[in-house]
């Protein structure tokens, strides 16, 4: 079937799940070229198989509050495509969550693994729980009751969970040993475990850290980096937090950082360890950074922060959060370039103009994959049960970062769309996939 028929089709059969659309629509959008010199696929039915996932979990989360009244949630697991290695991708708890969402990130995650050239298949999961002010022990018995579904669809070969939006390190670690207990077995079937329990060192840091490191090596193809940068970075969790320490380190100022419900703006630069304080530990909203340091203000509206005049701009919170609006501001504010550490952050307008108007633009599918890279080495480490130093994991995440960029490049190139990154990544995505699914038969 043709690559037209294939997306008209989806659009049909799928048509609620308007996330879903769009990431297909944004990696199809770039195969034209690669149709052309590869027949084979479509001749093998690849681009009706690659669009559905090899199977989809959706159960029951019940639940007790801390009034014990019950409450009721619905978990999700897409395992989208195994041909590279196990199903692999995050869990995301956010009341947002719905099969659409679960299906996109998926989607996306299977080129991206494919990218770092680790062995992982594709997969996403999580929950339309909102863990805002909920307690500790609320918390725990959720992740519990999610676990005692799933622990029989995952496994260290099979499929490997870990974080996303409002699954970090805590909720990890109750999913892990539920996990451990019902399966009565101690093995590496989530990642982002503690660094005392099977966990590597840093993946906590991993997203936010290669997504800089991806930035400072596209600069330097421009005659450009970090040093002396202005950089905007919305959200303020996991992947934020570390994009910000690093660039800092690396002589960027960040000057404005949001939560939903507003941001906040500093000339000064933010300072790391007063924001970490603020949200990773004592998870408090992101306002109280301005109650905090006397030289920040705080603005309750999210989406202004695309108002604000910078040279760099790395959207790290959530999808769509660049829409034309936010684009056509940066734009006329002299931003130089626009690097993703959400998953698709900019939506089809947003990257549109970016391009059209020579701003850098690196797509989340390449440059936020330095989360799970670091997540297979930390299956690896698992496997052998022998953990790697901080400094050796960082220095290979940094190496993936500059290898997937230089694949990408050269990919562009191949098929005469140089500069043009997003291409590079779909088209260098789906080869590996495609290949192996040709290898692999009618399965
Ligand atoms: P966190 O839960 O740690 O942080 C999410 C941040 O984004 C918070 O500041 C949150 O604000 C904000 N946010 C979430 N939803 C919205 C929304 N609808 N509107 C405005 N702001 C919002 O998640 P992560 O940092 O892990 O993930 C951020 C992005 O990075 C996601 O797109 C995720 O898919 C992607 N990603 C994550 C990786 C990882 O390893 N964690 C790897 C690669 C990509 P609030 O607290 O107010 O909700
Ligand atoms: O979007 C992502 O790449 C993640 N949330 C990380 C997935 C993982 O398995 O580490």
């Amino acid at each position: 079937m043709l690559l037209e028929e294939v997306l008209h089709d989806i659009k049909e059969k799928d048509a609620e799940q308007k996330e879903f659309i769009q990431a297909v629509e944004e990696v199809f959008g770039s195969l034209e070229v690669l149709d052309k010199r590869h027949p084979e696929y479509a001749k093998n039915g690849i681009y009706q198989r690659i669009i559905e996932p090899e199977r989809i979990i959706i159960f029951r989360i019940p639940w007790l509050d801390d009034k014990g009244e019950v409450q009721v949630n619905r978990g999700y697991r897409v395992q989208f495509n195994s041909a590279l290695g196990p199903y692999k991708g995050g869990l995301r708890f956010h009341e947002s969550v719905n099969l659409g969402i679960i299906k996109f990130l998926a989607f996306e995650q299977i080129f991206k693994n494919a990218l770092t050239g680790l062995m992982m298949g594709g997969a996403k999961g999580g929950s339309d729980f909102n863990p805002k002010g909920k307690s500790d022990n609320e918390i725990m018995r959720f992740c519990q009751s999610f676990m005692s579904e799933l622990y029989r669809h995952i496994g260290p070969h099979l499929d490997i969970p870990a974080g996303d939006i409002g699954v970090g390190a805590r909720e990890i670690g109750y999913l892990f040993g539920q996990y451990k207990r019902l399966q009565n077995e101690f093995s590496g079937a989530l990642t982002g475990k503690g660094i005392n329990y099977g966990g590597s060192l840093v993946r906590k840091e991993a997203t936010g850290y290669g997504l800089i490191y991806f930035m400072e090596r596209y600069l330097q193809d421009y005659n450009l980096s970090l040093k002396d940068k202005k950089i905007i970075i919305s959200g303020s969790g996991n992947v934020a937090l570390y994009a910000l320490q690093k660039a800092s380190s690396m002589g960027a100022k960040v000057i404005a950082m949001s939560d939903s419900d507003g941001y906040i703006y500093d000339e000064n630069g933010i300072d790391f360890d007063t924001i970490r304080t603020i949200k990773e530990i004592d998870r408090k909203r992101i306002k109280e950074y301005a109650n905090t340091v006397n030289s920040a203000l705080y603005h309750p509206v999210t989406k202004d922060i695309w108002k604000i005049k910078c040279d760099i701009a790395l959207p790290c919170a959530t999808q769509n959060e660049i829409d034309a609006d936010g684009a056509k501001a940066l734009l006329a504010n002299g931003v130089i370039a626009v690097g993703e550490g959400a998953n698709m952050p900019c939506n089809k307008e947003a990257v549109s103009i970016f391009m059209e108007n020579g701003i850098l633009y690196a797509p989340g599918k390449a440059s936020n994959a330095g989360g799970v890279a670091v997540s297979g080495l930390e299956m690896s480490q698992d496997a052998i049960f022998k953990p790697s130093s901080f400094d050796e994991v960082d220095s290979q995440l940094k190496k993936i970062m500059e290898n997937i960029y230089e694949n990408i490049k050269v990919r562009a190139q191949e098929y005469g769309k140089d500069g043009d990154l997003l291409a590079g990544a779909n088209i260098e995505g789906f080869i590996k996939v495609a290949d192996a699914m040709l290898a692999q038969g009618i399965v």
